[in-house]
């Protein structure tokens, strides 16, 4: 008999939000996961392989023993990003799929390409690597518009049929070498959202990222339509120079009046102004929105101040460069630095800490070798303070620093939360809820 059920690996927001899906389309489905009660474990659910005609395996699960085993026996791996638009695409949606990836910035395009549509009155919604599940958004669809996904490298590993109407990769720079062989890996897994498109999709490419043009060189034509971006070739269709954001030929806005602060955001707003004006916004609603609208929760977020001092949630802040950019709008800084290993060589950012921090707190799993590599690098070892948590960092701080010395606090762990906290976001809300308290 053919094999019936579809095996779901990882009961987390993506795990459940495929798992209820298949589940109203009356699928049989053996729901997998280690830790939570109640599912099957990956040991046991080896004996239920031979009748799993599917297997959906969650993005921050890397290629454990299991689904190894379900590759060996030819079984389909897919994501719930893949379940979700099966879905939708059986239900007939008639909206527009964007799809955005990145190194940094996706979690600021993806938001403020979602507010800015709404507040031109279209119905749309964001989710994803956002940490609201497609598959859940896909379930209650309801004459959306648009929707708006933030990829992640992990979820681009397991899309098969999934194409976006618009995709963009906003830029390419080292991170997450935990999961992948090399640099060329990951960034390769990010071309996926270009290389499962048709010709009826638009790719945004960015021309001032060389990652990203060495491969579309490789890679052209794809088989998407192109538009250009640029801050400093003028004959890209979006460019953002001398001070003047155009779309095609027409000016849209001057930079300096953008809302969102420093270059990284200049390079966020070409793409938010790309896709708006694709989708036929008019010149006016872009720039009156993104003359006003603020920063994104835990990216770069001014949240606390007192006495003197500054504090800046940039917990979003999970990879090197993405800490460079904060770093570098936060000169004197004291810096709380670290989490989670990704094995990251550290040198660049010994640097950039020797030239923008006047202190450095560091907590998590890297403390160890965070103060070699800064110690190593040359940094005042009485500047560096192995603090373990957020909470002793504060502390800490609370007692030595003098408030009436103007200063910002900054939180940009330059690599990720898993070995204290559930994920990025409880990080951030933790340091502004221990900051208020404490300060
Ligand atoms: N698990 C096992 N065995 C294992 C490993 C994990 O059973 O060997 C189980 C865990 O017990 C847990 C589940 O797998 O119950 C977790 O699955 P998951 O890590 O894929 O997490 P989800 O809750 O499904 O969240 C995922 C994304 N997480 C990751 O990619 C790590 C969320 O992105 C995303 O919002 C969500 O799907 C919905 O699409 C978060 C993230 O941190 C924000 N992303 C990374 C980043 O931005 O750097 C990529």
């Amino acid at each position: 008999m053919a094999a019936q059920s579809v095996m779901v690996f990882g009961a987390g927001v993506s795990g459940r939000g495929a798992a209820g899906l298949l589940a109203n389309e009356g699928k049989k489905i053996v729901l997998v996961d280690d830790k939570v009660p109640g599912c099957v474990s990956s040991a046991e659910a080896e004996g239920y392989l031979d009748d799993t005609a599917l297997f959906v395996k969650s993005p921050g699960i890397p290629y454990t023993p299991l689904v190894r085993r379900a590759m060996a026996k030819n079984i389909k791996i897919v994501n719930d990003i893949e379940i979700a638009y099966r879905y939708l695409k059986e239900k007939g949606y008639g909206g527009k799929l964007i799809a955005v990836t990145g190194t940094n910035g996706k979690t600021t395009v993806t938001t403020k390409i979602t507010e800015l549509l709404r507040s031109a009155g279209r119905k749309a919604a964001s989710s994803g690597n956002i940490g609201a599940s497609f598959a859940e958004l896909a379930a209650e669809e309801n004459g959306l518009s648009e929707i708006v996904l933030e990829m992640s490298s992990f979820q681009l590993e397991n899309i098969d049929t999934f194409r976006a109407d618009i995709a963009m990769i906003i830029n390419l720079t080292p991170d997450h070498l935990e999961r992948y062989r090399d640099l060329d890996d990951y960034y390769e897994t990010k071309f996926r959202i270009a290389d499962t498109q048709g010709p009826e999709g638009m790719f945004l490419l960015n021309l001032d990222s060389p990652e990203i043009m060495a491969r579309y060189a490789r890679k052209k034509p794809l088989r998407a339509r192109v538009a250009t971006l640029s801050r400093s070739d003028p004959g890209a269709d979006y460019t953002a120079i001398n001070g003047v954001l155009r779309a095609r030929g027409r000016d849209i806005l001057d930079c300096d009046k953008l809302s969102l602060k420093g270059e990284h955001n200049l390079e966020n707003t070409l793409f938010i102004v790309a896709t708006a004006d694709i989708l036929g916004l008019p010149g006016e609603r872009i720039r009156e929105f993104l003359y006003h609208t603020e920063t994104v929760e835990h990216r770069m977020e001014r949240f606390h101040s007192w006495n003197q001092l500054t504090f800046v949630n940039d917990s979003k802040g999970t990879n090197i460069e993405s800490t460079r950019y904060a770093l570098s709008a936060c000169p004197g800084c004291v810096l709380i630095l670290g989490g989670h290993d990704k094995k990251f060589d550290w040198t660049p950012l010994a640097g950039l800490v020797k030239t923008y921090a006047s202190r450095v707190y560091l907590i998590g799993e890297t403390t160890p070798v965070l103060e070699s590599v800064l110690r190593e690098a040359g940094c005042d070892p009485a500047v560096l303070f192995p603090s373990g948590t957020l909470e002793k960092a504060l502390r800490h701080m609370r007692e030595t620093l003098d408030p009436g010395t103007p200063r910002t606090i900054l939180l940009s762990p330059a690599t990720s939360s898993y070995d204290q906290f559930k994920n990025f976001e409880e990080r951030g809300r933790i340091f502004k809820a221990l900051t208020r308290k404490i300060f």
